[in-house]
């Protein structure tokens, strides 16, 4: 039989920071790489959610890539935040430095992908027409790349205009509109801060208030710059040796070890001026999101805000939220301070539902709101939702889709799948709950060192082979194969189990555990250990001579 031929050793699909970093790794290392993105351009969640207000949450000096030092010492950013604009234009800026964008097609989905254990590929088709034979599969899909619109009956009756935020309509005009948001997550939060002053009215439909503090952006004075660039080798080392990797020292200290509540109004007061919604949940006690009346404490802080920054008792009231803080935990550039307009409004969903959307408006079961438009900040299908619209088969024909249908994602590391050899995720599921460059770089580095580790195996392989002078032809076995073992997933699943234990995100509803789209599983979609244990265990993962995946030592004819 005709072996089949390989087009490329690896197509990452996704051009966000995930791809264009993987990229640049495999380029290094002398394979025949492309990315694919549906977009028509890199960029990634900063290519589609052009929504007004969108920013990072993570503070600029650490909202990006590590590994070029020199850019880090040099690229502008000129205030504390990054908004969509610059983090795109800064990705574009190192597809462009790096000279990345000849191994780039765009508009361009992968639709479906399957393993052939004969000839070692992946044999992907592409909305373009287009089949590949792959080595590598490397998913750089994001974790919130599939947008979630809610099913409210009537929707395709509404004759406004109707967008999602993650896919804002380019120069869409909201002077003098009436416009609806529904959704109060970390987009809601920034896209009602940022339509609020415009519009001529706006009404947040809030199913969950929300507890958020302010980011207090502001420009970047030039000493501070100074001393960011002077220590960024420390700042950088300081990320991967924290938890959540915000360029913050965690505090250590346990709520109870201060048992006067004027010093510890003091610290969460301290926390609200300097701003940012991780640090303040990370950075003034140790246990907000594992201690319930640590947690209360910082909530009846957060709510007794919103009741002085509110004017109107009802809206403040509506606006107050009485679960758990512990969603992921967010910031804004003044959201609370918007309802003292009065043209800005606050529906409670959990008072007055939904019941349909008609041609003018929304209606609730308190009446109609007329609008010109309805924005769906309603987030994402997120993690798995990335990999289920596309149609991935593994060995004997096994759908990914079906391998995790019965419990929720899974993964090793948040890389690989049992029966899915050479299908490496960056970001996949059960990878760290951080700020996300570090998260990818940290999956970017061990994907380039398993590729790596098995070309080597492989070539040892074939160099036997070729000594071996039986004339033999070469055996599949001498194909590079990366495939995680069933025990290290399993093992695994029970580590982000066990890192996960007595953590009040558990407890609360949100995109983290599946619990904001009907139907899906709640599930441990994330690895609570923090970045520093992940980097450890990434080491040990190495060190141990690739644990947890099947030997790529050197293999004889048919044996693996
Ligand atoms: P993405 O940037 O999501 O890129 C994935 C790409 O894959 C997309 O371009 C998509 O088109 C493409 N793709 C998906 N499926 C296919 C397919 N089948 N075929 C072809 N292409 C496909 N994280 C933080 O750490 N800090 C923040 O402050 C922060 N703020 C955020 C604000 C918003 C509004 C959002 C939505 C997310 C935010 N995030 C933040 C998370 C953010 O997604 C990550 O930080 C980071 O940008 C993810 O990069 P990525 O390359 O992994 O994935
Ligand atoms: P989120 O955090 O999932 O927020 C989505 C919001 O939309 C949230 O308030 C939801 O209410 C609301 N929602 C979702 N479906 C409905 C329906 N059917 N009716 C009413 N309200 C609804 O997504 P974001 O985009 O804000 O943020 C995602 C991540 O991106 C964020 O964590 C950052 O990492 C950036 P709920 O609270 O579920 O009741």
């Amino acid at each position: 039989m005709k072996p089949v031929a390989k087009d490329l050793d690896a197509l990452i699909v996704g051009a966000g920071f995930g791809g264009i970093y993987q990229l640049y790794r495999l380029r290094q290392m002398g394979l025949a790489v492309k990315v694919i993105d549906m977009a028509s351009d890199v960029g990634g969640t900063w290519y589609w959610n052009r929504y007004p207000g969108a920013m990072s949450d993570t503070e600029s000096f650490v909202y990006r890539y590590s590994w070029d030092k020199e850019d880090l010492r040099t690229y502008p950013w000129t205030h504390h935040y990054v908004r969509q604009a610059d983090v795109l234009a800064y990705l574009q800026h190192v597809a462009q430095r790096h000279d990345l964008r000849k191994d780039m097609e765009f508009n361009t989905e992968l639709l479906a992908a399957d393993w052939d254990d004969a000839s070692g590929l992946w044999h992907v088709s592409l909305s373009t027409g287009k089949t590949y034979a792959v080595r590598y599969l490397i998913t750089a899909l994001g974790l919130l790349s599939k947008a979630n619109y809610p099913d409210i009956p009537g929707i395709d009756t509404f004759q406004g205009q109707m967008c999602h935020t993650a896919a804002w309509p380019e120069g869409l005009d909201v002077t003098e509109k009436r416009v609806g948001v529904i959704g109060s997550g970390s987009t809601g939060v920034q896209v009602v801060t940022a339509l609020a002053p415009k519009v001529k009215s706006l009404a947040s439909f809030q199913r969950h208030p929300q507890y958020t503090v302010p980011s207090q952006d502001r420009p970047v004075e030039p000493k501070y710059r100074e001393w960011v660039n002077e220590h960024y080798d420390e700042i950088m080392d300081q990320v991967k040796a924290s938890d959540v990797g915000f360029g913050f020292v965690e505090s250590t200290r346990p709520f109870h070890s201060i048992m006067s509540a004027k010093e510890r109004d003091t610290i969460f007061e301290d926390l609200w001026r300097q701003g940012n919604g991780f640090k303040f949940m990370f950075g003034g006690f140790s246990d907000i999101a594992t201690n319930k009346e640590a947690n209360e404490a910082a909530c009846t802080f957060i709510r007794n805000k919103i009741s002085q920054i509110v004017r109107d008792p009802e809206k403040a009231r509506k606006l107050q939220p009485h679960d758990y803080y512990a969603r992921r935990p967010l910031c804004d550039g003044g959201y609370y301070e918007q309802f003292n307009r009065p043209n800005v409004d606050i529906v409670h969903l959990g008072e007055t539902p939904i019941t349909r959307v008609t041609a003018k408006g929304i209606e609730t079961t308190a009446g109609l709101h007329e609008l010109d438009i309805i924005v769906f900040a309603t987030g994402f299908d997120a993690i798995e939702g990335n990999y289920n619209r596309i149609r991935i088969r593994g060995r004997n024909g096994l759908s990914l889709k079906d391998y995790w249908d019965p419990t929720g994602p899974t993964s090793y590391l948040g890389v690989a799948v049992p029966n899915f050899p050479n299908l490496l995720m960056i970001t996949g599921p059960q990878g760290p709950f951080t700020n996300l460059p570090p998260a990818i770089e940290a999956h970017v580095d061990l994907i380039s060192r398993l590729i790596e580790h098995a070309e080597a195996a492989a070539a040892g392989a074939r160099t036997q082979h070729e000594t071996s002078q039986t004339g033999v032809r070469l055996s599949t076995s001498a194909a590079p194969v990366i495939e995680a073992v069933a025990e290290a997933e399993k093992e695994w699943g029970r580590e982000c189990d066990l890192e996960a234990e007595g953590s009040l995100f558990k407890e609360t509803a949100s995109w983290i555990f599946g619990q904001n789209v009907p139907g899906k599983k709640y599930a441990m979609r994330f690895y609570f250990g923090g970045l520093k244990a992940f980097y450890g265990h990434v080491q040990r993962v190495i060190d141990d001579g690739y644990a947890g995946f099947r030997p790529m030592k050197p293999v004889a004819e048919g044996g693996d």
